[in-house]
């Protein structure tokens, strides 16, 4: 197979060997927290400091993690697929920066990203390498009590859905990598692929909850199943 058009969406299992927590694993975020206290603007508005809290413990856990043997297969693929005239256009749910990490660059945050802040007063986002608060002033627009995390809660329009679902239409392989394939839209990708008559293959160490859908499956490692899969479509080029 010499795929000229990739799309890629990934969730937490791409990051679970670099020491990043999943969420729906037995010890996953949401065994340690209720979603709807720290991932919702309910959450938010109800109990500022619990979500700031989740958050920042989070964003200071980026400094102690690197990316593995998959972000960097996915980052030389793209270099690879451009190489050859293609494109890839990588979709995340994850909010790390290790993507960016492993190399990647044609990337789209759909569920945002631990590494900025964004002001809800004036819609201000920028780089945050430490933590936020309600007493955080946004150095933009000098308001108080604006600040949260620049990412996207349930209930909140996930960003790049045109560039995603446009990418899907004119893909020839959509991939989907370490998700659940819990969470909407995301977990709709595979279905937007197929009815666009897009090949789509699922990497991940267990079969999904949309597994049934996909026209080819791996299942193992990220770290192993990855580079692996990105070895042979390089060798096809
Ligand atoms: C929307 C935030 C509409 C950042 C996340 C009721 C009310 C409101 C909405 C809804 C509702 N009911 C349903 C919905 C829709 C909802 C949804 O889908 N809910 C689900 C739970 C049913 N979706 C939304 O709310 C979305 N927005 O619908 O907006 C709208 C329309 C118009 C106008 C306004 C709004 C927003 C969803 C985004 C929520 N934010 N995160 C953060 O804190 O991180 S979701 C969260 O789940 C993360 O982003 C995560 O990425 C995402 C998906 O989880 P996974 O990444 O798949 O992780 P999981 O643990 O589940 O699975 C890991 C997988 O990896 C497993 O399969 C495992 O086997 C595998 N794995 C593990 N280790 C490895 C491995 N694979 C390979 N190698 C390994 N080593």
């Amino acid at each position: 197979m010499s795929p000229k058009n990739i799309v890629v969406l990934t969730g937490s299992g791409v990051s679970a060997e670099s020491g990043v927590a999943t969420f729906r694993d037995a010890d996953g975020v949401w065994a340690k927290y209720d979603y709807r206290e720290v991932a919702t603007p309910e959450g938010f508005a109800a109990n500022p400091a619990l979500v700031h809290e989740f958050y920042n413990n989070r964003r200071r856990g980026l400094s102690g993690v690197s990316p593995n043997a998959a972000h960097f297969a996915l980052g030389k693929l793209e270099a690879g697929i451009e190489k050859s005239g293609g494109q890839l256009t990588l979709v995340t749910q994850n909010v790390d920066d290790l993507h960016e990490r492993g190399g990647s660059k044609n990337l789209l945050h759909m569920h945002g990203e631990l590494s900025k802040s964004e002001c809800a007063v004036c819609g201000d986002v920028r780089k945050c390498d430490g933590d936020l608060s309600v007493e955080s002033i946004c150095v933009a627009c000098s308001q108080p009590g604006g600040m949260r995390p620049h990412v996207v809660w349930f209930g909140e329009m996930p960003r790049f859905m045109d560039e995603a679902l446009d990418a899907i239409a004119a893909a020839d392989l959509f991939i989907s990598v370490g998700t659940s394939g819990s969470v909407y839209p995301a977990a709709g990708f595979v279905a937007d692929a197929r009815s666009a008559g897009v090949a789509a293959t699922e990497l991940n160490l267990e079969p999904s909850e949309n597994a049934h859908l996909f026209t080819d499956s791996r299942y193992g490692p990220a770290t192993e199943i990855v580079p692996a899969w990105v070895g042979e479509v390089l060798n096809a080029h």
